[in-house]
């Protein structure tokens, strides 16, 4: 008797995620959505460069491959092609959305572009080895900063809900993780929603996934899951950041 099974939106492609790593929980949440709302066949989804780059091996939707920065753009062009018809979302690493990518990420949110973004926040640049990201912790050891991120020299990471919730544009930010079974309900709630907003016509919906690098952390799988918990959780809070239509809901 199968009593948990694969969802359909993902393929049978072994993932080439390392242990611990949790993009392959995030995959899996994207697709458990996409299953239950019923929208495999209209849904596109845009993964730029990053470890998440082969994603198209992984989703059984149809999906297209960005340049580094730029599914946001491309994603809004995709959306507004055919917006009856099409559910677009984009998966994008930290470096690639609050670094390279920050102008599309800004202006898609400003203009409320009707798509879902899932955000995947590991505080480095997995895929490329290891270096400093934008969301990099004060003092954070990477292979760009030996000796831990220094403020004075490298600034101050960029906490993106925060930054993206002073827009009046986006319809609904917020920022979750998966480092247990509790916080995998929240975040699986929250990808839903943002999939659903973008059915309801409702615009920019943005999930931020506080998420686990142990190779580039140079932590066993479990002492990750337990660094989020100590190290990220309090520099960036779980929550929702905004979401308009519940706000105008209550008034
Ligand atoms: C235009 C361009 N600049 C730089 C790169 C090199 N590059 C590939 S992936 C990456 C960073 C990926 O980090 P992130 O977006 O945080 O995703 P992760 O790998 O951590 O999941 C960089 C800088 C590239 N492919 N294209």
């Amino acid at each position: 008797m199968i009593v948990f099974d694969k969802p359909h939106a993902l393929t049978d492609a072994p993932m080439h995620y390392c242990p611990g790593c949790t993009h392959g929980i995030v995959h899996r949440l994207v697709a458990e959505a996409i299953d239950e709302l019923g929208i495999e066949g209209k849904t596109i989804g845009v993964a730029p460069v990053g470890c998440s780059v082969m994603a198209y091996n992984y989703f059984s939707c149809d999906m297209i491959e960005a340049a580094h920065g730029r599914a946001p753009a491309v994603a809004t062009g995709v959306k507004r092609a055919d917006p009856e018809n099409h559910i677009v979302f984009t998966y994008q690493g930290d470096g690639d959305l609050a670094s390279i990518g920050m102008a599309e990420t800004v202006h898609a949110a400003a203009r409320n572009e009707n798509i879902t973004v899932i955000f995947i926040n590991n505080a480095i640049y997995g895929m490329t080895g290891g270096q400093m990201a934008p969301t990099s912790l004060p003092g954070q050891v990477t292979q760009t900063s030996p000796y831990g991120r220094d403020t004075n020299h490298c600034g101050f990471p960029i906490k993106v809900c925060e930054l993206l919730s002073e827009l009046d544009g986006p319809e609904y930010l917020t920022r979750v993780t998966v480092n247990s079974v509790k916080n995998i309900k929240t975040a699986k709630a929250a990808i839903k929603k943002a999939f659903q907003n973008q059915i309801d016509g409702k615009g920019f919906s943005l999930v931020e996934v506080l998420s686990s690098c142990p190779t580039n952390w140079g932590m066993t799988p479990q002492k990750a899951l337990q660094w989020i918990d100590e190290k990220m959780i309090p520099y960036y809070p779980l929550g929702v950041y905004k979401d308009r239509s519940a706000k105008e809901e209550t008034k």
